[in-house]
């Protein structure tokens, strides 16, 4: 999809990937976008920049009504471990289903449209906070598209809630169709790449390589960055990817969001159990049979996410004391340096050796180094220089 474009464009891009603050990044954006030449070619890439900048544009007004009290905040501040963003049709039942499974003060209305805002509440499964953001209604035609998606594109997975008494293959089709237009997939690609460029330092590329690259080396990918002038970087590689999955990573216009399906209301249907099981072979997505009227099919949302988001916990624990009880939620594949990184940024820079308890070592107490992968209740003791 990111067809031949000009140096001067490429070179213009890592200002967008480094850009810190909305602000920074409308700047960077619009000065890329100066540079793309309009054609068949690059009429995607065009499409989604302008769509990107409108997203940005709410952002930043919705962190001034925030900050002058004026106004309706639409933006949901990250809380817990994870965020996930219930979605769907109006009317489906998503304000009740939140209030059942968070206690969140919702809007719960026999009406279509009944809810305006974003409000979060806050989901416990097993040692994990899982917050959930009830939404207005996604269809076309509501002035909140945008806004929405921006929310869903911000959350670490979804939730998408259907009405048994309705059609809910072709209500699902209608929502997966809604989101894919703004660049947020469902299905998981077979391969993925994330890009994270520094903008100082001199660490060079790095790569860390969970999967294998298909048609190139990673020196292709160095020089592919170096078209770019992206010289320090940390390139992650997971699954089969391309070369051109890697370029098309650099412009995160897709985005890829773990769901759940919650097929809501069936105390109102019988016999939904074939229609059901079409929508999961369809979607290719976990989907629970429930109700939040009788509390049907709740007690399986947790586990559901907790799976499908693939998450992992992760104890910490210093030399001498015991695990921490509140565990790092980190994502299937982490290494000992995002469990570094996510306890202090000088645990990388000084970091000697970490001792593991768990699933993913041979024996209690193995010593490791900074790429070596974490599993679920893993225990981790981090040993640092000074
Ligand atoms: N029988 C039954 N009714 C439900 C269930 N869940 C929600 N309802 C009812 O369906 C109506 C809509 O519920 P809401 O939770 O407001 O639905 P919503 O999806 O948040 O609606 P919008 O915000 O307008 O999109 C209300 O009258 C609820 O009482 C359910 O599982 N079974
Ligand atoms: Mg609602």
């Amino acid at each position: 999809m990111v067809t031949n474009l000009p140096a001067e464009a490429k070179a213009k891009w890592i200002k967008v990937m480094e850009a810190k603050t909305p602000e920074e990044k409308i700047r960077a954006l619009e000065d890329f976008l100066s540079s793309v030449p309009k054609h068949k070619g690059t009429e995607k890439l065009r499409l989604w920049a302008t769509r990107r900048l409108a997203e940005l544009r709410d952002e930043i007004e919705e962190r001034r009504k925030k900050k002058t009290g004026r106004g309706a905040v639409f933006f949901v501040e990250k809380e817990g471990d994870v965020q996930v963003v219930v979605l769907g049709p109006p009317n489906t039942g998503k304000s009740m289903l939140v209030n059942k499974l968070t206690g969140a003060r919702t809007v719960i209305a026999d009406y279509p449209f009944s809810t305006t805002q974003p409000v979060p509440g806050m989901l416990k499964y097993e040692d994990i906070y899982i917050q959930l953001i009830d939404t207005p209604p996604l269809s076309r035609g509501s002035g909140l598209i945008n806004k929405i998606i921006g929310l869903a594109r911000n959350a670490d997975g979804l939730l998408i809630v259907l009405d048994a008494t309705r059609d809910i293959i072709a209500d699902f089709e209608e929502l997966r169709g809604l989101l894919e237009d703004s660049g947020v997939v469902l299905s998981k690609p077979l391969g993925r790449v994330v890009i994270e460029a520094y903008r100082s330092g001199r660490q060079g590329i790095r790569f860390t390589l969970m999967g294998k690259l298909l048609n190139a080396t990673l020196d292709d990918v160095r020089r592919l960055l170096e078209e770019y002038r992206i010289h320090n970087a940390h390139v992650k590689i997971y699954g089969e990817v391309t070369l051109d999955d890697v370029e098309q990573a650099l412009f995160e216009n897709t985005t890829y969001k773990p769901s759940v399906v919650f097929v809501n209301k069936v105390d109102l249907v019988s016999g939904v159990d074939e229609v059901v099981k079409v929508l999961g072979e369809k979607s290719g997505l976990p989907v629970i049979a429930g109700s939040a009227f009788t509390g049907l099919g709740l007690n399986k949302v947790g586990e559901a996410l907790f799976t499908q988001l693939e998450l992992i916990r992760v104890y910490t624990k210093s030399p001498n004391t015991d695990p921490s009880s509140k565990p790092l939620v980190l994502r299937k594949g982490a290494t000992i340096r995002d469990v570094a990184e996510s306890i202090h940024r000088d645990f990388v820079k000084n970091f000697v050796y970490a001792k593991v308890w768990g699933k993913s070592v041979h024996y209690p107490g193995e010593r490791v180094g900074l790429e070596h992968v974490v599993e679920d209740g893993d225990i981790v003791e981090i040993h640092i220089r000074g």
